[in-house]
């Protein structure tokens, strides 16, 4: 039997979270990532007389095979059967479902006797209605696959009844029929390594290693700790460390993120682990999520040293009332101790936030805006802000489910505007199904509907211009006034030239400059500090769009490779004096650059160059072979102004290493 198994499209929105342009400019494209949860269903059924392979569209959009027009979903239907698959089976996700539901109907018309299976989170928990809105669709695997996913495969070569398959929803008589669940498989360890030979891993694919499922705790939003039956389960450190050393020989990797819920839920597992994995010594970095009261120093310090980088913590509201409206109950004076102790570890963080939950008023959505733009003044931070989705397997979903009213404003994938038009049609027919895209009704009617539909923009355009926003929080400006006015300037400013109206909430960083200039003049809130930090943003964006009017006389540019320095002497010191880190400086102040600096991934920041990164960048750009790096940088940390700290291992450290350590991000 010749089965395919397929991932979901997945749009990548780094480009608007960049704050580089406006979506709908970009050239599109997907995310692509190590399909684990498919890889690990092809293992389960290596065993059998089955034939598993994976058909990845984001790897062929990408690649100019699948186009991003009305073909997207006949082109993916006649690639994906040109092997004459007998079974298909794809992944779903609530935000890009309706194409595959558009890719399944494409399949079945053309190879009606294909089997059809969806498995995942959003086809678990919408089984019934799927199956009873889309006949195209044969069965639904949900929840764990790994043992259900064989038993569909011998119940379709006849070997097993359909209602002898544990977690499968099917069609029986026209009634949809669900099957019971399985027990979960009690050890992970028993799980195939994935077979990375079904898929071509290039640069840009994220690695998620899956360590364990299931979260024990109960927010009520969440759908993914309910999905796992709220069982915590995890791999034993061996394997764990087998797999990352398995990624690191064959492929140089050496970056990881781990996919469990809450890395943290047993806290002698993650010493013991930890331990394991400084002791081997593997030299791979990798980052986790956690929650800020199953955190304590003691694992901090162990992670740091086995190579976390990052972590990330879903705070999600700011207020004592909402934390225990959603079951999250998080402590906020603890939440902002443990992220600065993160920090201490030099492990950096990034923060989640939720706006226009349930039970959210104007008040709640204020303490949750200043908890959230209070973070953006950390160095080592990201701060999310997501606009809420209600969850059909969430726990609070069926008391909220008949109070949605439908949202249009979101960004998908830049389709044509008829296949856009199709799709949003086809998300609003059939609203029990993409719930997702919906708000309560009783947000509808006050203030904040705007500010909800600007929301999960808005703080990536923060995180760009944090010296901004520092600025304007110092100056006492309410943050939902703030926001509430950026969205009533936005869909003043864009409405009109917008060609598609539900991007009217998309607005760049430039747009955002300008609105900041006009509404801090209407509130007199200006001044020479302002105009120097709004000019210094401004010339950060030419710059980040390589502009040539960015270089002033001043400058000098120095390249390391993967990014590029522009130093300019004459940004005076005290403009960044809110940023952490500066007042506390040692240095003496003359010689501390400030510079512009671009990253490959073409984002820009203001960073603050200290004495041994300007020596090193001064001779970096005096030499034009690299071969000639090293002995003047052997020179340089021998010479007697080095100080102690940097002179040790610095020889055998990289340029870009030796620079990054002088390099303090102000931005
Ligand atoms: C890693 C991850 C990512 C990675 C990699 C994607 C991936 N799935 O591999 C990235 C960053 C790319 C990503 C992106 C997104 N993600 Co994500 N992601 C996860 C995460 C943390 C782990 C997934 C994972 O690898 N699990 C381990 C593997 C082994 O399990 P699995 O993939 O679920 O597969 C098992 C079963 O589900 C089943 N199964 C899966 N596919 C299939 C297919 C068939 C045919 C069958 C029979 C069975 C089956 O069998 C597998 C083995 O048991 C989950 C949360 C979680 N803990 O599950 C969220 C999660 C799945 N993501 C979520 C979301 C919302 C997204 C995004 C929409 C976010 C965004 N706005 O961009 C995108 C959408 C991507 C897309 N294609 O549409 C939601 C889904 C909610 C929902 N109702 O649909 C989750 C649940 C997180 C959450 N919010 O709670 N994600
Ligand atoms: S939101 Fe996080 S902590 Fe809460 S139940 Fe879900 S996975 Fe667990």
């Amino acid at each position: 039997m010749k089965v395919t198994l397929c991932t979901s499209p997945h749009l990548d929105r780094s480009p608007l979270f960049d704050g580089r342009e406006r979506y709908s400019d970009c050239p599109p494209m997907a995310q692509t990532f190590v399909p684990m949860g498919l890889l690990s269903l092809a293992g389960s059924v290596a065993n059998m007389d089955v034939k598993a392979q994976i058909f990845d569209v984001n790897k062929q959009i990408n690649a100019g095979a699948v186009p991003l027009n009305r073909e997207l979903y006949t082109c993916s239907a006649e690639l994906i059967l040109s092997d004459a698959p007998d079974v298909i089976g794809f992944m779903t996700e609530c935000d890009s479902f309706h194409h595959v539901v558009r890719i399944c109907s494409a399949i079945k018309t053309r190879a009606p006797a294909t089997v059809i299976v969806l498995g995942c989170v959003h086809a678990s928990y919408n089984a019934t209605h799927i199956l009873q809105r889309y006949p195209f669709i044969d069965y639904i695997v949900r929840e764990e696959g790994e043992v259900a996913f064989p038993q569909l495969l011998e119940a379709i070569a006849g070997q097993r009844t359909l209602a002898a398959v544990g977690n499968l929803s099917y069609r029986d008589d026209g009634q949809v029929r669900s099957a019971p669940a399985l027990p979960l498989i009690p050890d992970l360890d028993t799980l195939p390594l994935p077979d990375m030979s079904l898929v071509t891993l290039q640069p840009a694919d994220s690695v998620w290693i899956e360590i364990g499922r299931g979260c024990p705790f109960k927010c009520n939003f969440c759908v993914t700790a309910p999905y796992w039956s709220r069982r915590h389960r995890i791999k034993s450190p061996q394997r764990i460390l087998s797999e990352l050393e398995f990624f690191r020989d064959s492929y140089g990797r050496r970056d990881f993120n781990f996919t469990h819920d809450l890395f943290t839920t047993d806290r002698r597992w993650v010493l013991k682990f930890c331990s394991a994995l400084a002791d081997a010594d593997l030299g791979v970095t990798w980052t986790c999520s956690s929650r800020t009261d199953t955190l304590d120093e003691e694992q901090l310090a162990a992670m740091a040293k086995a190579g976390c980088r990052d972590i990330y913590f879903g705070v999600e509201a700011g207020t004592a009332e909402v934390q225990s409206a959603i079951d999250k109950g998080l402590s906020l004076t603890e939440a902002r101790q443990i992220i600065t102790l993160c920090h201490r570890y030099g492990v950096s963080t990034t923060i989640g936030f939720i706006a226009g939950l349930p039970s959210e008023t104007q008040e709640t959505l204020t303490g949750t805006l200043k908890e959230a733009a209070s973070y953006l003044r950390m160095n080592r931070t990201i701060v999310h802000l997501f606009g809420f989705g209600p969850y059909r397997g969430s726990s609070s979903f069926a008391r909220i489910e008949k109070d949605l009213v439908p949202e249009v404003q979101f960004v998908d994938f830049p389709l044509d505007k008829q296949t856009d038009a199709e799709n949003r049609a086809l998300i609003q027919s059939h609203r029990d199904i993409f719930a997702r895209y919906s708000r309560l009704a009783r947000h509808q009617d006050t203030g904040f509907h705007a500010i909800l539909e600007v929301a999960e923009e808005y703080f990536p355009i923060l995180n760009s211009v944090p010296h901004i926003t520092a600025y304007l929080m110092e100056a006492g400006v309410d943050p939902y006034e703030q926001l509430y006015c950026w969205a009533q300037w936005l869909l003043r400013s864009r409405n009109s030239k917008c060609p598609r109206p539900y991007h009217a909430h998309l607005g760049s960083i430039d747009d955002f400059l300008d609105f900041v200039e006009t509404f801090s003049k209407s509130r007199e809130l200006g001044g020479d500090r302002f105009e120097d930090l709004l000019k210094w943003e401004r010339l950060k964006q030419l710059f980040r769009a390589g502009a040539p009017d960015t270089r002033l006389s001043s400058d000098e540019v120095v390249s390391s490779g993967s990014s590029e320095i522009r130093l300019n002497p004459t940004v005076r010191l005290e403009h960044f004096r809110h940023a952490p880190g500066i007042e506390k400086d040692s240095h003496d102040q003359s010689s501390i650059s400030f510079a512009f600096l671009r990253r490959r991934n073409g984002s820009a920041e203001i960073v603050r160059v200290g004495v041994l990164a300007t020596a090193i960048m001064e001779i970096a750009h005096q030499v034009h072979d690299v071969g000639q790096l090293t002995p003047a940088l052997e020179d340089l940390m021998t010479s007697a102004s080095i100080p102690e700290q940097h002179r040790e291992n610095s020889v055998s450290k990289t340029f870009e290493q030796l620079v990054a350590s002088e390099i303090i991000f102000v931005s």
